[in-house]
């Protein structure tokens, strides 16, 4: 009996586990643009785009390879609006006995796919260099599940940057070369960017018609669609910024959107590239003495480390971890995050850019963005619903555990040691928004203070209980015990008048 073969958006990947499981001769493949996956958040628009028009030529390589391919546009009239509605159908049309997939990359569509009427045979998303197995392996009966010694791991079984049984350059890690704020003179290439051809400008019109309301920018709409294109991407990167990616990776520049990074999180995450391809290209620049070694080592971490890692978290942790709010914390989302007006340089900057390119690098959804939502209170399902929307490479299984997890601390520490919250200072350091900004970086209170400086102690203060007795907080705590009485009194009241601005609608 034949079968369907299901190949969602982001599984755009020539040897995913379900094509190599199923049989050309008799098996049909199933890929569908559905409302349900394009509006269970508001995607930016050109993150629906790129998705869409990268399963259109998908499609067509597939087929190229043999492939009978079942296509459904979201315009055509027949389409059921969901992934499951779509397989029932095309079940029925081809009289197929069940369907092969690959595990989707969020809970929400596994149950989808586990609850519908028609038998479902998921596989292992092996694209992944750690499957479920490993990673509940290296979790077993340790007491922190810290990121940097599942990436040692991580190291040794790819090999990548290992000299024998020896990190490359004598340690596993190199952040302390990095991390520097840019100099004025740096000159970022950006990524490379592409014309839409036919198919892409078909793909804009739709997306232009059906979800232009949605927050974010179409046009120019300039990303790679294909793997040839990705490639090329990855080839530019690895010429033009991974050299100095390490130095800047957390400076931020007004007018700089992507600085020295790769831009390729959202190829990656589509399957358009393999993660291990893309680490082997950067260890070659190394081992051709194209790149540093901070450069090369900070990257490939960011890959094996990092994006392995969440993925880990996301599934070890189970169904409910999107829904953590460990800090209860309540208060909605403010307007500035939807491109409302703010006077904050930093927070102007890191969501314009957002609008425009469905993008911001990591030191900005940490340490602005993210910094003020955890700072000011905000609903940690709010903020990841906004991260899951706004950024062309968000799927839960990776936005889930930055947001929820890394950035707002909802988990309550599963994957940080201690909350990444900052006054205006770091801020300052690395970036040069607050020489543009109507607030004043070095006022900590008054008329004028940098809202960042009176909120960091006012979230230290409300959550004092919790956090006062966190080793790697005790320094911050003294800090605040320091301070004259009047003052911190002060800098609680001024703290408060920010959080009642953003209650009361008014601009921040
Ligand atoms: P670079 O900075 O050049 O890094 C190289 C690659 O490393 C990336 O392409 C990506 O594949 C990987 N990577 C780096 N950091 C991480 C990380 N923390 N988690 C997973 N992979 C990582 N990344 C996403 O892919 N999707 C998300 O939805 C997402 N949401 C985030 C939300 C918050 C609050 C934070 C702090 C980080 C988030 N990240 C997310 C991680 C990171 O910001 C992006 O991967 C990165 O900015 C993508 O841009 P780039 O390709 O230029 O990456
Ligand atoms: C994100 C997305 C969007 C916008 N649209 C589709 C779609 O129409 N068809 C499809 O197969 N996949 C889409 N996706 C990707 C899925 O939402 C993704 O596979 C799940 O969120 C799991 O990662
Ligand atoms: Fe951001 Fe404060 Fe600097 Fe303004 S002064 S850019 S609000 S950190």
């Amino acid at each position: 009996m034949s079968r369907l073969v299901l190949v969602l958006g982001d599984q755009l990947s020539r040897d995913l586990s379900a094509l190599r499981k199923a049989d050309k001769s008799e098996d049909t493949v199933v890929m569908a643009e559905v409302r349900e996956e394009a509006t269970y958040v508001r995607h930016h628009p050109k993150k629906i785009a790129l998705i869409f028009a990268a399963m259109r030529k998908f499609a067509t390589t597939l087929e190229n390879d043999g492939w009978r391919v079942l296509y459904t546009r979201l315009d055509d009239p027949d389409n059921a609006g969901s992934i499951v509605g779509e397989l029932l159908r095309r079940a029925e049309q081809t009289d197929a006995a069940g369907v092969i997939s690959t595990e989707p990359g969020e809970w929400r569509l596994i149950n989808k796919l586990n609850h519908a009427p028609i038998k479902t045979h998921i596989l292992n998303d092996d694209r992944f260099l750690a499957s479920h197995q490993d990673f509940e392996d290296w979790a077993e009966g340790r007491k922190a599940l810290r990121m940097e010694y599942f990436y040692r791991e991580m190291r040794k079984r790819t090999g990548l940057l290992m000299e024998g049984e020896e990190p490359a350059g004598g340690q596993w890690n190199f952040d302390h070369d990095n991390r520097k704020p840019a100099p004025g003179d740096i000159d970022p290439k950006g990524p490379l960017t592409f014309e839409p051809d036919n198919v892409t400008a078909d793909v804009l019109a739709l997306v232009e018609e059906e979800f232009g309301d949605h927050f974010g920018t179409l046009r120019p709409f300039t990303f790679a669609t294909t793997r040839d294109e990705a490639l090329k991407a990855l080839g530019h990167f690895v010429e033009h910024s991974l050299p100095t990616f390490g130095d800047y990776q957390d400076a931020m520049v007004s007018g700089e959107p992507f600085m020295f990074h790769a831009i390729l999180s959202a190829y990656i995450n589509l399957g358009l590239l393999g993660p291990l391809e893309v680490c082997k290209a950067a260890e070659r620049a190394y081992d051709e003495g194209n790149a540093p070694i901070n450069a090369v080592e900070g990257f490939i971490r960011q890959i094996i480390g990092w994006r392995e890692y969440v993925r880990g978290i996301y599934f070890l942790e189970g169904p409910d971890y999107a829904s953590r709010n460990r800090l209860d914390q309540t208060r909605d989302l403010p307007d500035m995050y939807w491109g409302g007006d703010t006077k904050m340089a930093c927070m102007k900057a890191a969501v314009s850019q957002t609008q425009e390119h469905a993008y911001a690098h990591h030191i900005q959804r940490l340490m602005v963005t993210g910094n003020f939502a955890l700072l000011a209170g905000i609903n940690p399902q709010q903020v990841a619903e906004w991260y899951l929307e706004v950024y062309a490479d968000a799927y839960e299984w990776v936005e889930a555990p930055n947001v929820v997890g890394m950035s707002q601390f909802a988990d309550g520490g599963v994957i940080a040691s201690k909350p990444y919250v900052s006054s205006g200072s770091y801020i300052n350091r690395m970036s040069d928004y607050c020489k543009g900004c109507d607030y004043s970086v070095s006022k900590k209170t008054g008329e004028g203070a940098c809202p960042f400086n009176t909120l960091y102690w006012h979230f230290l203060d409300r959550h004092r209980e919790r956090f006062s007795d966190n080793p790697r907080m005790g320094q911050m705590y003294s800090t605040w015990d320091r301070m004259d009485e009047d003052r911190r009194k002060t800098v609680l009241a001024d703290g408060q008048a920010v959080l009642d601005r953003l209650d009361a609608g008014k601009i921040v």
